[in-house]
């Protein structure tokens, strides 16, 4: 046999070889469902694109330094729809609604809240299957400390301390976590107490956790960031106050009252809206909320929706005919969650 030939045909040899190995790997990644592009064909989650967020002036930053506007949506009380608290649920808001973060709000003081004859370790069970799904899908997850009828946070300041130190202690590797100290401080509760809380709350989270972001409550119901930003919090990094507002309540009189905050260089996070009246319920105003929106765009403030559950109330983004607890298809959406779906 000429050299020439041995050499061509231990060439072929080595390409049908490779052709088995290709075809192998195809056949394996299509069986274990794999992507078999990945470079190409799947676009990257959120979590893959911005990595850690971190706050810088008023505005959240991701690893590169990119300013991020984050679309969130809001459980409901997971003492009272823990059946929300699924993958299938967040996926489809991640795919078709463009969400890329979720709160789990943990009623405190309402009916079976945490502080209030709730099944503590139940309760628990479900934020962390909130944060594995919301984990697994590459998506930002709150974990709401949701006072309210408690109105002062020092209420119950020492469940609190005890319980982020415990979310702190097991999420401190994750990159994903935003923890919401208290929902909306009400009742007279003035901005010095709160800060007092909040203090002894943030200490305790960065025992462990030195960098996810840290959601400070604000006077009268999550409103007054203005009055915050004459004394913000000092000596520690990654904080941002909330504001709240429900569109058909909350208007022109309240978005002075954030330009202000952010004027004075205060970092604010919409960690609760609605398009609603401010009880949750009555008239919807999407003209209020569109202008909403594009107040918050301009200002980078990130903003999450109240609430994923099918409750008879106008607030809420399913139907209360609807028995999806996910992959909703458009006959689930209630007026308000059909207009959610479609901020972009
Ligand atoms: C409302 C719920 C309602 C529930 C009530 C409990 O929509 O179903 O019965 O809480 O008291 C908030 C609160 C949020 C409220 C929401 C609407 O953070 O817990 O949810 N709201 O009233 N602040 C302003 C409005």
């Amino acid at each position: 046999m000429k050299k020439g030939t041995l050499q061509r045909k231990s060439k072929s040899g080595r390409y049908t070889i490779l052709k088995k190995i290709m075809v192998s790997i195809l056949i394996c990644c299509l069986l274990l469902q794999l992507p078999v592009f990945p470079a190409y064909a799947v676009s990257s989650t959120p979590l893959q694109t911005n990595g850690q967020l971190k706050v810088k002036g008023t505005k959240i930053v991701n690893s590169s330094g990119k300013t991020v506007i984050l679309k969130g949506v809001s459980t409901h009380g997971i003492n009272w729809f823990p059946q929300y608290v699924n993958k299938s649920a967040f996926k489809t808001l991640r795919d078709q609604w463009g969400v890329n973060c979720i709160r789990l709000a943990m009623y405190t003081e309402e009916y079976n809240g945490y502080c209030s004859g709730g099944n503590q370790s139940e309760l628990k069970k479900i934020i962390d299957n909130g944060v594995k799904y919301a984990t697994e899908l590459g998506m930002y997850v709150i974990i709401d400390w949701h006072i309210l009828s408690d109105g002062n946070p020092k209420k119950n300041q020492k469940q609190a301390v005890a319980f982020f130190k415990e979310m702190a202690k097991k999420y401190k590797n994750q990159k994903n976590i935003f923890y919401e100290i208290c929902n909306e401080p009400n009742g007279n509760t003035s901005w010095k107490t709160i800060k007092s809380y909040a203090t002894a709350v943030i200490k305790a989270i960065r025992a462990y956790d030195k960098k996810n972001i840290i959601l400070v409550g604000t006077p009268t119901w999550s409103q007054d960031v203005d009055i915050v930003a004459d004394n913000p919090i000092t000596g520690y990094s990654n904080i941002m106050y909330t504001f709240h507002f429900y569109a058909a309540t909350h208007k022109d009189y309240y978005r002075t009252k954030v330009q202000n905050a952010i004027n004075k260089g205060l970092p604010v996070f919409v960690s609760e809206f609605g398009i609603s009246e401010s009880s949750g319920n009555g008239s919807i105003d999407k003209k209020e909320a569109n202008t909403w929106i594009q107040f918050l765009k301009k200002n980078k403030i990130s903003y999450v929706c109240w609430d994923l559950s099918n409750k008879n109330e106008s607030c809420s983004l399913l139907k209360s005919s609807s028995t999806r607890t996910g992959n909703f298809k458009t006959s689930d959406l209630s007026a308000a969650g059909k207009w959610y779906k479609s901020v972009k």
